[in-house]
């Protein structure tokens, strides 16, 4: 089975953000779609699927701070692409953009997913955005899968 095949997923209900970057924009664009679709797929209602674009990665983890402060959402999804340059900005930002990733989700103890590609070229970009791999899709699958394994371990 391929990592990224889901079964059946009832999203019903849940109200889900999804922070995107703008930067490497024809990519997050086709992410973002592919995500809101996922959503749609767990039948969420588009007035719950909330979008919000920033500049690029680094900035994804403030955005998803001041969203899961409000207590609307369920599940917040970060959605960029860092392709690697001349120099090590990328790691920079990969890291910085992991890091406050992880502090926002576990300090709200709310889902906050990682649908950052981090690539060696704009081909693997765009394989993993535009190709088969479509981790915008997945993204948005593993939000509605990791909001539903937290409601069992509350139970
Ligand atoms: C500056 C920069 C660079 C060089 N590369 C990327 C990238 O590949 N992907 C991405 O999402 N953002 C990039 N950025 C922008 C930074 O994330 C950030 O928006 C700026 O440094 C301003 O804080």
């Amino acid at each position: 089975m391929k990592s990224n095949t889901f079964t059946t997923l009832d999203g019903s209900g849940m109200r889900i953000a999804i922070v995107a970057a703008r930067f490497n924009q024809e990519l997050t664009d086709a992410m973002t779609t592919d995500c809101v679709n996922a959503l749609r797929a767990c039948n969420l209602d588009d007035v719950n699927i909330v979008t919000v674009r920033v500049p690029g990665s680094f900035e994804l983890p403030v955005a998803a701070a001041v969203l899961a402060a409000q207590h609307e959402f369920d599940a917040i999804i970060c959605l960029g692409v860092l392709i690697k340059g001349d120099t090590k900005h990328d790691q920079y930002i990969a890291d910085a953009c992991a890091n406050g990733i992880t502090r926002v989700s576990i300090d709200n103890m709310l889902p906050v997913l990682f649908g950052v590609l981090t690539t060696e070229n704009r081909e693997q970009a765009e394989t993993r955005a535009l190709g088969e791999q479509k981790k915008g899709w997945e993204a948005g699958m593993s939000a509605v899968e990791t909001v539903l394994a937290m409601r069992n371990i509350e139970k």
